[in-house]
């Protein structure tokens, strides 16, 4: 396939290189083509898709609702692509990226198998050259890595990990070719959302299966379902509503808030509204909960009582519904998964659960895995242990920016950025959807960091400059405000979003706690002063 990029004297040349065809790449070389930008994207896969193309294990899907997930910038698009569930499975997202990428003629601007192994900044020509695996190098004004911040497979230190001489799988890098796990025995390390989704999806083949778990999780229904004609006919006649409470939603779903407090209720009206929240969509058991649900140590204690009274109901065995129950954190304490048919497996007689709190790894032998309690065998392990979270991606590209600062440097004690999308010291790049970038269903939000970084670009066409780089004061705002507000986010300082799951990460915070309405502030103060120091030799 021809590039549409052209040659110039250096080898290729584009005005914005972009990495990774996940959900926000696409949407990001979308805004790059359609403003008349020679564009190309770099990918590592030999496919389109990111999150959507990787993961290919049994029982992934969406947790989000699937057409508040998919692009809202073409009611074409929209009229025309029917979600069959409201929680799409994999292989359905990755046909709809793909049908995005053919139907906006980006295909041509995308090349495959594009590892990017170096990415530096020339300060005299005011370019990125950036080097992929294979040799391939492109020099461009823009270099915006949408590399996503779940992207890189996370294994344990395990003994023994390597020695195991069955079959081993991470659910990212889950292969094309259909795994046959019928009558096998079956381990699963982990039970975070990917863990509890291949449970459950496999339970019914497998000779045996055995979940790991080292926390507990409040997981809780999902509570999927086909989109009927009825909801599709709505949803057709309501793209304009709908992209209208999306685009102003702080989370980028279109639940609705209670509108009450725990308070408000007797403990029976309490019960009452904890059971219509256990059967709600997804992550409406946070957004349609009690508005002081999170904040309010009781409130949330009393539904993590409901929860755990639900837990008991479904699980036949008490030590077992004992151990699935959390018992060190409260409600998004943890990311908490959306499951189907989780709990009701741990009723089938091949299913099991061990607890790694009361009996840890000890190795991982040549057969099986060896616990404190024992040996048990096994002929798949299946390792859902997580990402280097956040900055895991960015931090294998080999970026070197001003003056030879590694990202690697700069980011040694954890990322620093500002908005999410920028660092100070390498110019004319961006990462929307990176670390401090998420906080809500995150292609909506993505998609504000991808509009900023679009309107930066033609800024910089308009006046005719070559040079933006964000002022250190104007990271360090952005930075001391993640200082201040991550003391009241509701996450555990052990999990994913404090990089403590990837050994010899620094333990930072790496989300954005101030959410969409602190983005939204941050965005609007520098667009309203002009981006004060943003371009180089800018006199207004
Ligand atoms: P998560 O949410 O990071 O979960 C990883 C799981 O693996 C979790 O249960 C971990 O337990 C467990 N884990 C990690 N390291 C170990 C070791 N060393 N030993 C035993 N168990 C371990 O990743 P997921 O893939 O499930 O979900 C990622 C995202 O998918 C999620 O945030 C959503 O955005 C969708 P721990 O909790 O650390 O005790």
């Amino acid at each position: 396939m021809k590039l549409a990029v052209p040659v110039g004297p250096l080898g290729q040349q584009a005005d914005v290189v972009i990495v990774g065809a996940g959900i926000l790449g696409i949407n990001q070389l979308y805004r790059a083509v359609r403003a008349g930008y020679s564009a190309l994207l770099l990918e590592q896969g030999d496919g389109v898709g990111g999150t959507w193309y990787w993961n290919r294990y049994p029982g992934c899907r969406f947790d989000s609702e699937s057409y508040t997930y998919g692009y809202l910038f073409s009611e074409e698009l929209w009229q025309e692509w029917d979600w069959s569930e409201e929680f799409a499975p994999q292989p359905e997202t990755e046909r709809y990226l793909n049908r995005v990428v053919d139907k906006f003629g980006l295909r041509p601007h995308i090349r495959l198998n594009s590892r990017v192994s170096s990415a530096v900044w020339d300060a005299e020509g005011c370019q990125w050259t950036t080097g992929t695996e294979d040799g391939f190098q492109v020099r461009s004004r823009y270099l915006i890595a949408t590399t996503g911040v779940l992207s890189v497979p996370q294994y344990p230190d395990v003994p023994g990990r390597e020695d195991f001489r069955g079959a081993t799988y991470h659910p990212v890098r889950w292969p094309k070719e259909p795994v046959d796990l019928r009558g096998k025995r079956v381990a699963v390390i982990g039970t975070g959302s990917t863990g509890v989704q291949i449970g459950p999806a496999i339970a019914g083949e497998v000779e045996s299966l055995v979940m790991y778990q080292r926390s507990a999780t409040w997981a809780t229904p999902l509570n999927n379902h086909p989109i009927e004609a009825e909801q599709q006919a709505y949803l057709k006649a309501n793209f304009a509503p709908i992209k209208a409470a999306l685009d102003a939603s702080v989370g980028g779903f279109l639940h609705q808030p209670a509108g009450k407090k725990w308070t408000d209720d007797t403990p029976e009206q309490r019960q009452e509204f904890f059971e219509t929240v256990w059967n709600s969509p997804g992550f409406a058991k946070i957004s349609t909960n009690y508005d002081d649900l999170i904040f309010n140590t009781e409130a949330n204690a009393d539904w993590c009582a409901f929860m755990a009274g639900k837990i008991r109901g479904i699980v036949s065995d008490p030590a077992t519904a004992d151990k699935l129950i959390p018992t060190d954190h409260l409600y998004v304490g943890l990311r908490p998964p959306y499951v189907t048919g989780y709990y009701e497996m741990y009723n089938r007689p091949n299913v099991e659960l061990v607890s790694l709190r009361e009996s840890p790894i000890v190795k991982v032998t040549e057969t099986g895995i060896e616990t404190s309690d024992g040996l048990r065998e096994f002929d798949v392990i299946i390792w859902a242990t997580g990402f280097d979270f956040g900055s895991g991606a960015m931090l294998r590209m080999g970026i070197v920016g001003e003056g030879g600062l590694t990202l690697n440097d700069y980011w040694a004690d954890g990322p620093l950025t500002y908005l999410g999308i920028m660092a100070h010291g390498f110019p004319n790049f961006f990462f929307p959807g990176g670390p401090h970038g998420a906080a809500g269903n995150n292609p909506r939000y993505g998609e504000l960091q991808i509009l900023f970084v679009q309107g930066l670009i033609d800024r910089m066409r308009a006046r005719a400059r070559a040079r933006i780089e964000v002022p250190k004061a104007d990271e360090q705002a952005w930075m001391d405000m993640i200082a201040q507000l991550e003391a009241y986010s509701p996450f555990q300082k052990r999990g994913q979003y404090y990089g403590v799951n990837t050994p010899g990460k620094p333990q930072a915070y790496l989300l954005n706690p101030g959410g969409r309405p602190k983005l939204d502030e941050f965005m609007a103060k520098a667009a309203d002063a002009g981006y004060p120091g943003f371009f180089e030799g800018e006199t207004s």
